[in-house]
């Protein structure tokens, strides 16, 4: 099953059926336990397991992508887990390096995050390691590799390691007919020339400081695609999504790409943001066009009434018939998809947060990106204040419980999905808009915008900051906190 859709009554068991390969954990972790329960013995069963090796991935009509993935699938099997309920996960590596696999914005100890900065457990090369995680907060969350990349373009995110994990509430799960979870990722990556990104305005930058760099040294390598999915198939090849006429569907959409920021559409219908990467927003707002950086999250509402066959899809022309789209077809209609260009209105994360004041913070931390040209390889080099990652260096400390204000400066025309590990983040200035009340653990920040996050750290331990960009993060752009 391509589409992972399954009716609020039923999706227990849609969700084994729809995930393949995740058999029996799947239905353990459907079964809550008790909270405290002792983690599964040495033998049983765990309540999830994830196999990493090779997946023959078949995205297109006579077009199969040779990568590596969880479970043998692309993506890998949906995952629910409850609130608060801890887990037993089993993971396998068949491959022959060490792996890292990251809960994405989890609340959980560094040992079982997934990242080496924080000095998490690895998956060693051909094998095996067991642990147990709570899985907090609720909402849309998922799961990846962690591993640098580089120049090499099979491993990392680049690859089809990636998941959807749901985390249950405790309580109301909102009113909705039928959910359906869509993952968008691009496949055979290559290196090529910059395209000047559209959210810059290009007198703006030819005022700008790296306009004069690039006059000097010209910019790195970036990464294009030749393919583009949702749920691992590329437009018009998977199954579509089936609606019936006055459903409220819920659609949780998740941006698992390596390096791209996208937006979607889905035309004669308007998307009710309910939640940003899995925390629901103070002001559910109607928009035309998603826009999600690298592994942001939205949860989005849609009303069924305007019947059809569709195509929800990017704005983008080329990447759309390259791929990026799924068809929305309700019952009873045929015909070919329909697509019709949007209007162009930005995103605006502010328009779902509120206009009261925030706390002030304990202490205000600016950080500001930059960009060094073409280094070595042609590599594009990253820094925040100043210096890239140096992994010797002294983790910067943050004390548990104090409320830190992060001042993202971007002194770059790129967009920046900026990432903090086990935690969530109160957005609080979107590039001079004050707001509040919008918690989020990516924030896309636009070339040469300023945006100020609030974070009180909820727990102890190494705290992994980075742009979600993986030729970004692999380039210098990370900094490792430490939580006492
Ligand atoms: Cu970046």
């Amino acid at each position: 099953m391509n589409v992972r859709q399954a009716t609020r009554r039923s999706f227990l068991t849609d969700a084994v059926a729809g995930s393949g390969l995740l058999l029996a954990a799947c239905t353990r972790s459907a079964v809550p336990k008790a909270a405290g329960s002792e983690a599964a013995a040495p033998g049983a069963p765990a309540d999830l397991t994830l196999r990493i090796g090779p997946v023959l991935a078949d995205i297109a009509k006579g077009h199969s992508i040779s990568t590596l993935g969880y479970n043998g699938t692309v993506p890998g099997p949906m995952i629910r887990f409850r609130e608060g309920v801890p887990v037993t996960v089993d993971l396998f590596n068949d491959t022959d390096t060490p792996e890292f696999v990251h809960w994405h914005g989890q609340i959980i100890p560094a040992a079982v995050d997934g990242a080496a900065e924080e000095k998490s457990l690895a998956v060693p090369a051909q094998g095996h390691i067991r642990y147990q995680l709570t899985p907090e907060p609720a909402g849309a969350r998922f799961v990846h590799t962690h591993v640098m990349s580089m120049s090499d373009t099979n491993r990392g995110t680049y690859t089809g390691q990636f998941a959807f994990v749901y985390i249950e509430p405790k309580n109301n799960a909102g009113q909705f007919d039928q959910e359906v979870f869509l993952a968008t990722h691009e496949f055979e990556p290559f290196f090529g020339a910059e395209e000047m990104s559209e959210d810059v305005d290009p007198e703006t930058a030819r005022k700008t400081k790296e306009f004069q760099k690039k006059q000097e040294k010209p910019n790195g390598w970036e990464i294009g695609y030749q393919r583009f999915t949702i749920n691992g198939k590329s437009l018009g090849y998977g199954e579509p999504i089936r609606v019936k006429e006055g459903q409220r569907v819920l659609f949780h959409i998740l941006n698992a790409s390596a390096t791209e920021n996208i937006q979607l559409a889905l035309p004669g219908h308007r998307f009710q943001i309910v939640a940003l990467d899995g925390n629901p927003v103070p002001q559910p707002q109607f928009v035309e066009v998603l826009e999600l950086g690298t592994a942001e999250r939205v949860s989005a509402i849609v009303e069924m009434k305007n019947p059809g066959v569709w195509i929800l899809g990017t704005p983008m022309d080329d990447d759309r018939k390259n791929g990026m789209g799924i068809v929305v077809e309700y019952a009873n209609r045929t015909g070919a998809p329909r697509w019709v260009k949007p209007q162009k209105i930005p995103w605006d994360y502010t328009l779902f947060g509120q206009s009261r004041a925030v706390p002030q913070p304990d202490e205000t931390i600016p950080l500001v990106f930059g960009k060094i040209n073409g280094g070595p390889g042609g590599f594009n080099r990253w820094t925040i204040n100043g210096a890239s990652f140096d992994e010797k260096a002294e983790p910067r400390s943050l004390q548990r419980g104090k409320r830190y204000r992060l001042v993202f400066d971007n002194q770059t025309d790129d967009a920046h999905p900026i990432h903090l590990h086990r935690n969530s983040f109160e957005l609080t200035n979107v590039n001079g808009k004050p707001t509040a009340g919008v918690l989020k653990d990516v924030v896309l920040v636009k070339g040469f915008w300023k945006v100020a996050v609030d974070v009180t750290p909820a727990m102890d331990g190494l705290t992994l900051f980075h742009c979600h960009q993986q030729l970004h993060m692999d380039y210098g752009f990370k900094l490792l906190f430490n939580v006492v």
